[in-house]
């Protein structure tokens, strides 16, 4: 069986030696072009050319849980597009999405930037009833989200497409019912993929819909969020504040507006990073199942984008 790793700014080192302990059977390589065919690939947004040689491969490997840079791509309508299945980055989203809550909901900034000056401040608490957090994607990392922060006792709401039961989450499905979701939210966490469908979903419509003095978290992709939109709403004061992790271009180019802004906390798309031995783990019991005809999970839809 032949392995080949193509991944874009991915030491591949590390992961060759991973997958060869992991698949000691396997030939496995990093791809270059003009290599011979392979029977699977793991990959992170590899070039066309790569697909256009490939053309025999069985299954393809995301080394992440997004797979919009692959769906661009034109791929052989039989391959099998497999997306990471939690592998050890549900909880760090959950860390990072609750670190954010609770910064902005119990004022720690405020408090850093008080203490930086010297002074012994002091806000009156605020009502945990008054801060509903609505969740955007209730999947692998939004259900897990959800329930890390009915953990601190937030009122939670959820949205997807198709209808979920999620213990003590009020959850709401489907374009009918997203207007409701949204204005009952004083937190929005945004963990969608990124579709034809959700694109620019977070909009100064959208926004707007939210109570007054909202905060958004934004931690899915750069394309869901309309930049200007989000800087006019802030400097318009109908937003209190933004986390934001991903961008429409990533690096966060030098001089953007996000950079600076003073209701913007900006981190380097790392709230849940791909996390090596667990990711290979993961593959290689996938690709040894197949290979047994057997099905696995994660399994990417293209039609459907996610
Ligand atoms: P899943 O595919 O498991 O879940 C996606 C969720 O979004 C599902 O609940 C789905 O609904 C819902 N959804 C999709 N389209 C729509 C729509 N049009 N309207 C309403 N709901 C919709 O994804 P994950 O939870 O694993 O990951 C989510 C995203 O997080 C990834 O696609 C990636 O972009 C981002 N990510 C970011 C990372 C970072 O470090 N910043 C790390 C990892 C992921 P349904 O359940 O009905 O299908
Ligand atoms: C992912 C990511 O999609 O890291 O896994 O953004």
């Amino acid at each position: 069986m032949n392995i080949t790793f193509c991944c874009t700014d991915t030491k591949a080192e590390p992961w060759l030696a991973g997958l060869r302990a992991a698949l000691p059977q396997a030939t496995v390589t990093e791809w270059q072009p003009g290599a011979p065919p392979a029977d699977h690939a793991v990959v992170w947004a590899p070039p066309q050319r790569f697909l256009d040689e490939q053309q025999g491969l069985k299954a393809m490997f995301n080394i992440g849980a997004g797979v919009d840079a692959l769906l661009k791509l034109r791929l052989p309508p039989s391959l099998k597009v497999v997306r990471l299945d939690d592998a050890g980055m549900s909880v760090q989203m959950a860390e990072y999405v609750c670190h954010a809550a609770i910064r902005h909901f119990r004022e720690f900034g405020g408090y850093e930037a008080d203490v930086a000056q010297g002074r012994w401040s002091y806000r009156k608490p605020r009502a945990r009833t008054d801060f509903p957090v609505g969740v955007m994607g209730l999947g692998v990392l939004g259900q897990r989200v959800a329930g890390a922060l009915r953990q601190f006792d937030f009122p939670v709401r959820g949205w997807s497409r198709s209808a979920k039961a999620v213990d003590g989450v009020a959850c709401y499905a489907g374009p009918a019912t997203f207007h409701d979701f949204l204005s009952s939210c004083r937190v929005l966490v945004n963990l969608l993929p990124l579709t034809p469908e959700t694109q620019d979903i977070l909009n100064r419509d959208t926004l707007s819909r939210l109570r007054p003095g909202a905060y958004l978290i934004n931690v899915a992709r750069g394309a869901h969020l309309v930049d200007d939109d989000l800087l006019a709403l802030l400097d318009g004061g109908h937003l209190a504040g933004a986390t934001l992790d991903v961008f429409r271009t990533e690096p966060l180019p030098a001089g953007h507006a996000f950079w600076k802004h003073p209701k913007i906390t900006v981190t380097p798309h790392t709230s849940a990073r791909t996390l090596r031995d667990e990711s290979i783990a993961q593959i290689a019991g996938k690709i040894l199942a197949l290979e047994r005809g057997e099905p696995i999970a994660g399994l990417v839809d293209p039609a459907r984008g996610y």
